[in-house]
């Protein structure tokens, strides 16, 4: 921890010196999150910035930056070490991806060169956040730092926020910037319905409740849980802590009773965190709903209101954020009704859905998380979801956390039997991409398909 700290002083102390820095950041939640964080540091020193969003950094993306003096890359770089001394400007990376190559001259900062972990420990916007912490006097940008690890959804896999992340997160809460507290691990507490709130939760399937509107009126009901106050829609943060804890409860019990493993009904619960300087009541307020927001903003391709609200502005970009937010839940219901419509075909290792043009690319892969509860999937098996993109068919493959145990690894997977057809992909063990020629797709799958009965068998 002390090296990686003094790493960030590094870091830190290079940035100090510019005049004028490109800010080259990842499109995703953590990436425009980090962006907005180094800006907000650099504003207080008087350094100017420009700020560039990117997909990849590629050799392309990466000749369009050649007229900068200092680059600080965040959430994205450490990737792409071998190219940096070629730039001829001051690079300064703050990432959490796995450090491929090698750079004589860059100033990097990554979890993975001090022990930890970058897929659980630290985000890119926590990474940072240490190097802006650095130069003193930057505390009030941990709420940004906890979004991104958020976003990154670092907090899932043991129910809350561990290694580096849980420092910084002790550290926003000393400084009362951030809350966290142990409640239902859903969506939307800030801002939903409760009875939305709980059909749409897509961590645990509830039989009765995920889904189903109907059978989620009927068990507030039975509850006694007023839907309304004073004609309006009562909204998690609406609840009093005893609603709470019967909901919570009746939850479980349901699950429970429908033979689901203890251990996983657990996960119902889990660490949430509100940003204390937030308005009650708005997407900002809790970090789950403050990242879905800036994802919306980026895909679809509005990525500069999304760092334009983590620079501050609650007015015009906040408000066009959150038209994004509500168009991007919308885009997910239709996708989901879509899978319910048409189903789902199923190997023996897998079940896919082609949407074509029905599903945008980029949200096939959220889509394909959401549709566990679905009737006629089959929760054990990793799900695909395809659908049309520019340059081919985009393919997104979602595991689960027992067939991880059991050795499945969907990035390996899906980069080889991209591969195999022309194609390419990559991701994380339980959850992954490619993009696969048109009219390859059958091919693709046939070979996925082997590959992961070979994987868990
Ligand atoms: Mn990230």
């Amino acid at each position: 921890m002390e090296r990686l700290l003094e790493r960030a002083r590094e870091c830190a102390e290079a940035l100090q010196k510019q005049d004028e820095v490109l800010v080259v950041s990842h499109v995703d939640a953590d990436g425009l999150a980090s962006a907005g964080l180094v800006c907000r540091g650099l504003d207080k020193l008087n350094i100017g910035y420009r700020v560039r969003i990117v997909k990849q950094l590629d050799v392309a993306a990466l000749g369009a930056l050649s007229d900068a003096d200092a680059i600080v890359f965040t959430d994205l770089g450490s990737g792409h070490l071998d190219l940096m001394d070629s730039l001829g400007a001051t690079c300064i990376i703050a990432d959490h991806h796995q450090p491929t190559g090698r750079s004589k001259t860059a100033f990097h900062l990554n979890p993975h060169l001090f022990g930890f972990n970058g897929a659980t420990d630290l985000s890119g916007s926590g990474t940072a956040y240490l190097m802006m912490r650095a130069l003193g006097s930057n505390e009030e940008l941990s709420d940004l730092a906890i979004v991104g690890a958020v976003g990154d959804l670092q907090h899932i896999r043991e129910g809350g926020l561990r290694g580096v992340n849980k420092l910084i997160l002790q550290e926003a809460e000393k400084n009362r910037t951030v809350a966290a507290e142990r409640d239902l691990q859903a969506f939307g507490r800030q801002t939903r319905p409760i009875h939305k709130l709980l059909e749409y939760a897509s961590n645990i399937y509830v039989p009765g409740v995920t889904g189903n509107s109907e059978g989620t009126l009927r068990l507030l009901r039975q509850l006694d849980i007023q839907l309304k106050k004073d004609g309006r829609w009562r909204r998690w943060i609406d609840l009093s802590s005893g609603e709470r804890r019967k909901i919570i409860s009746a939850l479980m019990q349901r699950c429970l009773s429908y033979g689901i493993a203890p251990q996983k009904v657990q996960r119902l619960v889990g660490e949430v965190y509100t940003l204390l300087g937030e308005a009650e009541g708005t997407a900002l307020r809790d970090a789950s709903e403050f990242s879905t927001l800036l994802n919306a903003t980026a895909r679809y391709g509005f990525e500069d209101i999304g760092v334009e609200v983590c620079l501050g502005d609650r007015a015009e970009s906040y408000t066009k954020a959150y038209e994004l937010l509500l168009m991007h839940r919308e885009n997910l219901v239709k996708g989901i009704n879509f899978v319910k419509q048409t189903g789902v075909t199923r190997l023996s290792n897998l079940q896919y859905f082609h949407a074509g043009d029905q599903i945008r690319d980029t949200i096939v892969g959220i889509v394909a998380g959401m549709c566990k509860s679905v009737a006629g999937i089959d929760g054990r098996l990793p799900i695909i979801g395809l659908a049309n993109a520019e340059d081919g068919v985009k393919a997104s493959a979602r595991g689960t956390q027992e067939l991880v145990e059991r050795r499945l690894n969907l990035a390996k997977a899906m980069s080889e039997a991209a591969i195999s057809v022309g194609g390419a992909g990559g991701g994380h063990d339980i959850a992954a991409g490619a993009t696969v020629p048109y009219g390859r797709e059958e091919e693709f799958l046939v070979f996925l398909n082997k590959l992961i009965g070979e994987q868990v068998s």
